[in-house]
């Protein structure tokens, strides 16, 4: 049944920009703390949801322009409730736990770790500050990055869809590619991610076939509470539809 639903989900979400990578629940218990895991059989049947840079054109950008942009919510996350209720609505009869990456529990911990599920699902590597031997940064802590095959770092991991009732024993597990491989490169990696992310530097860490428009830039380069100015910029401008 897990197979059915993969490619029917994929084939949805592709058509906005968005791609689906399965995973068992137990794989991303294994690795997280106690806070973190999923009380679910290891066999539990678990799709990422990740945003390639061609959502903007193939996704958002359509719901911008259909939508009054006079609600006070960020379009981006609205969209992305948009695709996932629609998800949930093709299967309304199975139990689907839907989580977004900007969900937080009461005592403000995300509901779900992104990066890790990426990692296990084989579409991101996540390198963390353990990947990096010896480790040359002391006693500093620093924050884990993934970097996705294609899109180097210009693509975001946006949660996971849980389908509490399937399960997939026969699921193969896929590496992650792990395209940093140098001690050199991944401490620039880190470095970048952590020190000078706002350049968006770390994105461009290995070269990449596919990344955001300029248009795409620009709008993920402004402030949430500027981006409904911007739109009515372009909108303005007569720009009805993405070309860039
Ligand atoms: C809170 C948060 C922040 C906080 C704290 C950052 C942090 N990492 O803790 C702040 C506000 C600082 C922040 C900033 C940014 N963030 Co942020 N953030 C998050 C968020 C919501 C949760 C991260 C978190 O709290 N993790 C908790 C800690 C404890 O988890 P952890 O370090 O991964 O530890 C776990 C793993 O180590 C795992 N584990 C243990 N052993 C092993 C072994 C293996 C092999 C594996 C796989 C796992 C594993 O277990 C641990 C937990 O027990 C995530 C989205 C999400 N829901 O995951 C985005 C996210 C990490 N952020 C992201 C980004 C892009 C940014 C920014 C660049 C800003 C932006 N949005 O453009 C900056 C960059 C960082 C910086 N220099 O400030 C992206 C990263 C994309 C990527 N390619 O990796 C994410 C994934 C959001 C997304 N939608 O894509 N962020």
């Amino acid at each position: 049944m897990y197979v059915n639903i993969l490619s029917k989900v994929a084939e949805r979400l592709a058509k906005v920009g968005l791609e689906t990578h399965p995973f068992k629940i137990g794989w991303y218990n294994e690795h997280v703390g106690e806070h973190f895991k999923f009380p679910l059989d290891y066999d539990t049947f678990a799709l990422l949801v990740i945003s390639t840079p061609d959502m903007f054109e193939n996704g958002l950008w359509h719901f911008i322009l259909r939508e009054e942009c006079t609600g006070t919510q960020d379009m981006l996350d609205t969209f992305l409730k948009e695709q996932f209720s629609a998800i949930k609505q093709m299967y309304a009869d199975m139990d689907i736990e839907a989580i977004h990456d900007f969900e937080m529990l009461p005592n403000h911990r995300p509901r779900v770790l992104v990066q890790t599920a990426g990692h296990v699902s084989g579409a991101a590597y996540f390198y963390q500050q353990k990947d990096v031997h010896p480790n040359p940064w002391g006693d500093k802590k620093l924050f884990g990055v993934s970097i996705h095959p294609k899109y180097g770092g210009w693509f975001a991991l946006r949660g996971v869809l849980i389908f509490k009732n399937v399960q997939c024993a026969e699921l193969p597990r896929l590496n992650p590619p792990d395209c940093v491989q140098s001690f050199e490169l991944r401490k620039e990696l880190l470095e970048r991610f952590n020190d000078r992310w706002q350049d968006w530097s770390y994105r461009d860490i290995i070269p990449v076939e596919h990344k955001y428009s300029e248009r795409q830039k620009q709008y993920f380069g402004t402030l949430p509470k500027d981006r409904k100015a911007l739109i009515e910029k372009w909108k303005a401008g007569g720009e009805s539809h993405c070309n860039l």
